[in-house]
């Protein structure tokens, strides 16, 4: 079955059932787009869609057939918003979870490869097509201990502007959004499920919500199809570096 749109132009976000990814959703939603909010957990990314008047698709991106029948069941697909994934664990190389980093580079990697790569055809026949793919401050930085979390984003920011050459003359353009400290359930997951560690990344500063990451992506995606916002990098005031913070005390 081919998801209905109305003739709307069709967003795909990965990773709509909560922060940036659910913030993006809601707000291309009110900039005219019909989304479609895909995660894995079904009931919170149909409470999304349901919402916004969206629909509403269960896949994993580190499943090909699930990806396969998210890209054969849209018959048009405008912008695509590459931002499932996240971060597992902050160990040394030395102590290094392997578990942790296959993670990190199946959801963050491979799954934006997957997804985009079985949505670019649609994406290139809507004639006016948008990839941007969220990544992080940590596509540019290392820091100590969060190796397979940099590696994976470094790898993600990487194969996203790669697109960026062999489209070009393709009617597809391509946004790299780079956040700093935004406050999500990012370090509730990273530390898996310790509320207090994830509390204390925050502690003391004013991070981004995710809806200032959500505002942004509707701008880029509201822009003249020549103007092609190529990467943008977002901190909170109170942040210089992944590793440096303002903290009040
Ligand atoms: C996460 C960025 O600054 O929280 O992608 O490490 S930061």
């Amino acid at each position: 079955m081919t998801t209905p749109h109305n003739d709307r132009r069709v967003a795909v976000v990965t990773g709509a059932s909560a922060g940036i990814g659910a913030a993006t959703a809601k707000t291309l939603a009110s900039l005219g787009f019909h989304v479609v909010c895909v995660a894995r957990r079904a009931d919170r990314i149909e409470a999304v869609a349901a919402e916004i008047g969206g629909t509403a698709i269960v896949a994993d991106v580190t499943d090909d057939d699930a990806v396969d029948a998210l890209a054969a069941g849209l018959d048009r697909v405008d912008v695509l918003v590459n931002n499932a994934g996240g971060a597992r664990g902050l160990e040394p190389v030395a102590a290094a979870d392997l578990d942790h980093w296959r993670w990190m580079w199946e959801t963050n990697v491979l799954g934006t490869l997957r997804v985009t790569k079985a949505l670019l055809p649609a994406l290139e026949a809507s004639g006016d097509g948008l990839i941007v793919t969220v990544t992080s401050i940590a596509a540019f930085e290392v820091y100590d201990n969060g190796g397979g979390y940099t590696s994976a984003k470094h790898a993600q920011s990487a194969l996203h502007r790669t697109l960026r050459g062999e489209l070009l003359g393709k009617p597809v353009r391509l946004t790299e959004i780079a956040p700093g400290a935004v406050h999500t359930d990012f370090s509730l997951l990273r530390f898996d499920g310790d509320a207090a560690r994830a509390d204390a990344v925050y502690a003391g500063l004013t991070p981004l919500v995710a809806e200032d990451i959500a505002e942004v992506i509707g701008f880029v995606a509201t822009r003249p199809s020549h103007v092609d916002l190529d990467q943008i990098v977002i901190r909170p005031r109170d942040q210089a570096s992944a590793t440096r913070y303002n903290r009040r005390t």
